[in-house]
Order: structure tokens, then sequence, then C-alpha cells
């Protein structure tokens, strides 16, 4: 596996503080809180859903404690974060876990995933167990469940329109602030920006990007339609959380209580994907509403130079052999 210079000391962290962490059963302590730290806001179906089911589940031995908008970590420093003990939960991403589990980067390639039930479907099956035991034994961080965030599409604050992948050259296209987020833009044929989530609407609004990409409930809920002009359906990722969960915590809990905690995780990962798929398909004409032009390009030019950029990246000699095929095999 290959481990990049800031990937190494930070690892070596984790080993000790892992090995520190405590055994007493959470049922022998006082009440325990499970801080959820995100850039999500909190009208956001993740964090509506979690906030609804997941609070509410647990209340008999656990207070959640919901911190949005980065406001307790920075958008990319939360999985650090649960692996020094400082925080409980998080909403990660495969492109975080990436920065540190290169094999991790299969799934923040472009036009894999088919929709929200090829991810669910995914995510159960046994072919994630060899990427998910690395996160659990080295970095103390246990994925509970996989979240719809929903299909990424382009959104531009200029109007000339986007067919195909030429058309994006020299478009300052905002991305997440990691590698594997960074060649999503170049893939698709923009000049890629880092940035975190919470200065987008800033940064559009003043035109120091020309657009961002994110799925139209994210468009509306931080409302991004205010400062662009279009919406250029690629759906170019099917994109997903994970509802990340601190091991050292999870260990203290009974076993009744990680199956309260996996159950209410699984549940309100299912109503915010149920809830975020019914806005996906009203949302088109909300942005025509608020006259923004809203069309699909060419998406098999967009699906063709974007698969052919992953299949060739350096990203892809550490995906494990023959995943790809495995997760296109999954029906
Ligand atoms: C974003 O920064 O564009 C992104 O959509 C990336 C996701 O992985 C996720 O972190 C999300 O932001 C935040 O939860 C805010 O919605």
């Amino acid at each position: 596996m290959k481990v990049s210079l800031k990937r190494r000391p930070f690892l070596g962290g984790i080993g000790a503080a892992t090995l520190a962490a405590g055994t007493t059963p959470a049922a022998a302590q006082a009440a325990l809180t499970l801080r959820m730290s995100t850039p999500a806001t909190p009208t956001d179906q993740r964090s509506v859903a979690l906030a609804e089911v997941f609070g509410p589940a647990v209340k008999d031995f656990a207070t959640y404690q919901p911190h949005y908008n980065s406001t307790l970590f920075k958008q990319g420093t939360e999985l650090e974060a649960i692996a020094r003990g400082n925080l409980e939960m998080s909403i990660t991403s495969a492109q975080e876990l990436a920065t540190i589990f290169p094999q991790w980067s299969i799934f923040t390639a472009g036009y894999l995933l088919r929709d929200a039930d090829h991810q669910k479907k995914v995510f159960a099956s046994p072919i994630m167990d060899e990427l998910k035991k690395p996160v659990e034994d080295r970095l103390g961080v246990k994925l509970l469940s996989v979240m719809y965030l929903g299909r990424r599409q382009l959104n531009l604050r200029t109007d000339k329109e986007i067919r195909r992948p030429a058309d994006l050259a020299g478009t300052k296209l905002r991305m997440p602030n990691t590698e594997a987020w960074l060649f999503l833009g170049t893939a698709l044929g923009a000049n890629p920006l880092p940035l975190a989530f919470t200065e987008i609407y800033t940064a559009l609004q003043t035109g120091a990007v020309d657009g961002q990409d994110n799925p139209l409930p994210t468009n509306r809920d931080s409302k991004f339609y205010e400062v662009t002009k279009q919406i250029v359906l690629t759906s170019h990722l099917v994109d997903q959380n994970y509802v990340a969960f601190s091991k050292r915590v999870w260990d203290r809990l009974t076993p009744a209580q990680r199956d309260i905690v996996q159950k209410a995780s699984d549940d309100a990962s299912e109503l915010g994907r149920q809830r975020q798929l019914k806005l996906e398909s009203e949302l088109e004409a909300f942005f025509k509403e608020r006259g923004l032009k809203v069309y699909a390009p060419d998406v098999d030019a967009f699906r063709a130079q974007v698969q052919k950029a992953y299949l060739e990246s350096r990203f892809a000699k550490d995906w494990p052999a023959g995943m790809v095929d495995k997760i296109n095999a999954i029906r």
C-alpha cells in the first residue's frame, strides 16, 4: 500500500491513541455524549434524518449532539478528530478516507456507482469488508451506514452552454480539498480549485470560482441557485457519505446498545435517502422557476472521458484487484 508522507505520522499517532482507549462498559459510565461534526447545514436531509431518527433512538444511554456548518471541526479533519478521541461521530466520505487509505479512492471515481440502490447494495456487500477493516482497525472509525448525498451536477455562474467536456476548458470549478476530488474536476475537463463547502456561496457570488458541483438538494438547501445561472445535469458522481462512529465509544457500549446505534444509523440513512431521492426528482422545476437553465449535456461524452481518466489514473493502481468488476456486477 502506498502511504504518503502526509499519512505516515498521522497513522503512527492513531495506533498509540487507539491502544490507549478505555474498555469500561458505557452502561457503567455517566451519560454519553455523541458529538457529531459535519460541514452540512442543519436543514440538509442527512442532518435532519439523524436528528429525527438517530438522536431519539439512542436517548436512553446517549445524548446526540450535532454540530453543523463545520463549526466544531473543519471539513476533512473529522476523521482525525475521531481517531484521536476528540469527536464521536461525523458524516464522512470516500474522498476523505482516501487521503489515509488510498484503496478508498475507488469510490471517488466518476460514473462508477449507478444509482442510490446500487450504492446501498455495494455498501452492504462482502466486497466492502477489506475496505472497512483497516478503517476500523487502524483509524478506530466504524462506518455504520451509507448515506445517499445524491447525483452531483455542475452548477455554474457562467451562461455558456456546456455540452461536452471540452466546453469546460478554463472553467474554475470549486471542488472539496482532497486530491481525489480535484482529480474529478480535472477528469470532467475543468480547472479545479479547492475550497471548503462553507465558502462556496461567497466564492460564487464574488466570482472567485465559475462554478461548483453538488446534488440538486444541496444546491437548493445552500441557496447556490441565488448566485448561479445554470445547472448541467452531468450526474457525474452518485455521491455517498458514511455515518462514521468512534470505535473506542462503540467498544464501550453493551451489545444491546450497539444494536440500537446500528439500527438508528441505518434507519436515519434510509429516511434521508428516500427524502433526498424525492427532492432530486422534484427540484428541476424549482430551479427553472428561479430563472436557471437546467439541461442534460452529452452525458455519454462525459462518462467516456471520466471513466477513461480514472482507469488510467494513479488512483486505480491502489484499487483492490477485480473490485471494479465486482462493483459493476452488483445488481
Ligand atoms: C462538498 O464539499 O461539496 C460536499 O458535497 C462533499 C461531501 O462529501 C460532503 O462532505 C458534503 O460536502 C458536506 O456534508 C456538506 O453537504
